[in-house]
């Protein structure tokens, strides 16, 4: 019988940090699996070295579900970022083992070809209103059909979400910057921008807005009601989703559509917004929400509701999340709209190939497995080091809502 017979756990910052699985197969077969949770990179790196390597060699690789079922439901402590993500990595890299040793694409595992591309929606911000028009007309030059819009609030000092510089990578310092945030500031300035954005791109264009969970939930049912004539594809995270609950007051008071669950993990984090249809977008991640075979149930529930797929496609996820993400929204029918941010240029010296950007659209090609392989030569010249997300505190001192 075909074993497991080895899992590496490779960490690399070719322009930023990342961590992957590759898993190698008595046959000689190997597979990644993107193993990277932001500003908590080595407590998943060592969730795996230490508690599910050690359980994996000897293995059968072939078995995806049941390995899924034996990290999730043995291991006792269930769910959370850590452990979900580690179960990911596994996943993932089982996925890609089993395209290789079947010689097709993961795509065609999953029931083969539902559309000919993966829409995507791409960033673009600015320090001013003026500057992130001109960040969106560079996004509709290159092909974007669907634009994230974030300004920054003026009287305050590097709102989350918009560029530095040209890049976007908010995990940038040893330890967390603090942020001044002030709802009152964002809530008088943000419909505006948003209106200027919808006048500037005509009807034709995808607006999308991040809201980073910065409202409280009769905040963000005003916010939603005061946008409705800008057409948004969605607001994203308008408050936190710890409460699944919360989302039934926003919900009452408006029909702007909502996309929510880059934070969540599990079915369970989502259940109740899909069943109750208290959202439109689901956004959990290959990544962190237990891999494709997880994100793959968590779809299917959502396709009985009438809610699609928004994977979450920040370049804090590798290009193995990426193609993973493409695979699976090539092939579900509930797809809705992929974020597609790009990566730092040198991460492509390390993750060669994954899903190709072309048109306003991501495209898996017809290799076996995921289509990534990883350099372990150009790996070893980026070193890792920690880098945080800010953290966010209201003018008065006190620590805000992601
Ligand atoms: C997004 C996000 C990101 C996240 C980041 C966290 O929608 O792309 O909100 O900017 O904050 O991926 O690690
Ligand atoms: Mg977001």
């Amino acid at each position: 019988m075909t074993t497991i017979e080895r899992a590496e756990v490779l960490l690399t910052s070719p322009g930023r940090n990342f961590v992957t699985l590759r898993i190698t197969t008595s046959d000689g077969v190997t597979g990644l699996g993107d193993a990277t949770l932001n500003g908590r990179e080595l407590a998943v790196a060592s969730y795996l070295r230490d508690h599910v390597v050690p359980l994996l060699v000897g293995r059968d690789p072939a078995r995806i579900e049941d390995l899924w079922q034996y990290l999730f439901r043995g291991a006792y402590w269930r769910r959370g970022p850590v452990t979900m993500t580690a179960i990911a990595a596994v996943d993932v890299a089982l996925w890609d083992v089993k395209g290789k040793v079947a010689g097709l694409p993961v795509y065609q595992l999953l029931g083969g070809r539902s559309r000919e591309q993966v829409l995507v929606y791409t960033h673009a911000s600015g320090e001013s209103v003026p500057e992130m028009l001109e960040d969106a007309d560079r996004a509709r030059e290159l092909g974007y059909a669907a634009i994230r819009v974030q300004a920054a609030v003026p009287g305050i000092a590097g709102t989350y979400g918009v560029k530095k510089n040209g890049r976007y990578e908010p995990a940038d310092h040893a330890l967390p910057q603090e942020q001044p945030w002030s709802t009152e500031a964002y809530l008088a300035f943000a419909p505006d921008y948003l209106r200027a954005a919808r006048e500037h791109l005509g009807a034709e264009v995808h607006l999308l807005h991040d809201v980073h969970h910065r409202l409280t939930p009769l905040e963000a049912a005003r916010f939603g009601r005061s946008v409705e004539d800008v057409g948004l594809y969605w607001m994203e995270d308008p408050t936190p989703a710890d409460s699944q609950d919360a989302f039934r007051l926003i919900r009452q008071h408006t029909t702007t559509p909502i996309a929510v669950g880059e934070v969540l993990t599990s079915i369970w984090d989502v259940k109740d917004l899909i069943t109750e249809q208290l959202v439109d977008y689901v956004r959990c991640s290959v990544v962190h929400a237990g891999g494709i075979t997880h994100l793959r149930r968590i779809y299917d529930l959502a396709a009985l509701y009438n809610v699609r797929s928004g994977s979450h496609g920040a370049s804090d996820l590798s290009p193995v999340t990426q193609a993973a993400a493409t695979h699976l929204a090539t092939a579900i029918p509930n797809f809705g709209i992929q974020e597609h941010m790009g990566y730092p240029d040198l991460t492509a010296e390390v993750f060669h190939g994954g899903a190709r950007y072309d048109g306003g659209a991501l495209h898996v090609d017809d290799v076996p497995g995921l289509g990534v392989e990883y350099d372990d030569a150009a790996a070893a010249r980026f070193e890792y080091s920690p880098k945080y997300l800010p953290v966010a505190r209201r003018l008065d001192g006190s620590v805000h809502d992601w």
